[in-house]
């Protein structure tokens, strides 16, 4: 059975004002920061897609190739009858791999903040599996306290977080986020989670600092944005994006960088910065095998099963809740 888009949580009409608040509180802290999810607009979400497809971020094809090849293991481990609930499910590509591969499958349930990409991919989803229930949920997952009373009916609720998209909250966030999913999915549930793991810090710098310069027009889009959307007059070329690892820290940090001393106006306030300063937007943590361990522990899961890829070094893990 289909139906239109559930929409439990969306602050469409808010969302301007709540990017303003955020910038404005976010450049007038020190460190300067700005929260990563700004840089999900139409223009960065695209951009996001065309990181994907490039040479150097091995995170996405790798993802794809486990679960690929182990979608009938987790599907066995899942058990028939599941609603797959995804987790900033943008345009379902993986899903669709667990969607062909779960026995009985009873829903599907993509929740994202993007309305466009929301529809589209719901649409999509109903004219290529006419059997499934696509049951779409507009929210922010970091927020969702309750999923529709249509997933009642499944046998267990199967979370799916890919991407290694957990990598972009500090652990504190991310183990928030797990204790959320787990009480959103309740008793019984399981979780399959995408994680990117600790390797040589060259293979991690250059998946973020890619030759083309697309990973550096994803940070300096959200320059655009303010320009575009809170009156900012960011000159492009006077910023620059800058990404490396930290060991110390188990992470990628990105930034973008003032390469003078300058002055700009947003949302009606005035800026200064200093030649070398840097505004933060992005961690990317990265794991080993003790690290997602403590971390599904600490959400109120267990592993049941990790699949690797040797190679590039990235996991999928199949979390059961306790
Ligand atoms: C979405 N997320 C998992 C990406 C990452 O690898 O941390 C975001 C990203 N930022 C720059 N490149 C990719």
């Amino acid at each position: 059975m289909n139906s239109t888009p559930i929409l439990l949580d969306w602050p469409q009409l808010d969302d301007r004002t709540e990017f303003k608040e955020a910038v404005l509180a976010g450049l007038s802290r020190t460190p300067r920061a700005i929260p990563a999810k700004f840089l999900y607009d139409a223009q960065g979400s695209a951009l996001f897609d065309a990181i994907c497809e490039l040479p150097e971020y091995y995170l996405t094809r790798t993802e794809i190739q486990i679960l690929r090849r182990h979608s009938s293991e987790i599907a066995d481990l899942a058990g028939a009858g599941c609603a797959l609930v995804e987790f900033g499910s943008g345009s379902s590509v993986k899903s669709r791999l667990l969607i062909e591969a779960l026995k009985d499958l009873q829903s599907y349930v993509p929740i994202d903040v993007s309305r466009d990409h929301l529809d589209a991919t719901a649409a999509q989803l109903r004219r290529d599996y006419p059997w499934l229930s696509v049951v779409p949920v507009g929210a922010d997952y970091m927020t969702l306290t309750a999923l529709p009373p249509r997933v009642n009916g499944a046998q267990r609720r199967l979370g799916f977080f890919p991407g290694s998209t957990i990598g972009n909250l500090e652990p504190k966030d991310a183990t928030e986020f797990l204790r959320r999913a787990r009480a959103l999915l309740g008793d019984g549930s399981a979780l399959v989670l995408g994680v990117d793991l600790k390797k040589d810090a060259r293979l991690l710098h250059d998946a973020y600092n890619d030759g083309a310069g697309v990973t550096a027009a994803f940070t300096l889009n959200l320059l655009r944005r303010m320009n575009r959307e809170l009156d900012a007059n960011f000159d492009l070329s006077g910023f620059a994006h800058e990404a490396f690892y930290n060991p110390a820290q188990g992470r990628i940090e990105i930034y973008f960088r003032s390469l003078r001393s300058q002055t700009v106006h947003v949302a009606g306030q005035v800026f200064r910065f200093q030649e070398g300063e840097r505004v933060h937007t992005e961690y990317s943590y990265k794991y080993d095998d003790v690290g997602i361990g403590e971390l599904a522990r600490s959400g109120g899961f267990a592993i049941e099963k990790i699949w690797r890829d040797p190679v590039r070094l990235f996991a999928v893990c199949f979390l059961a809740a306790t």
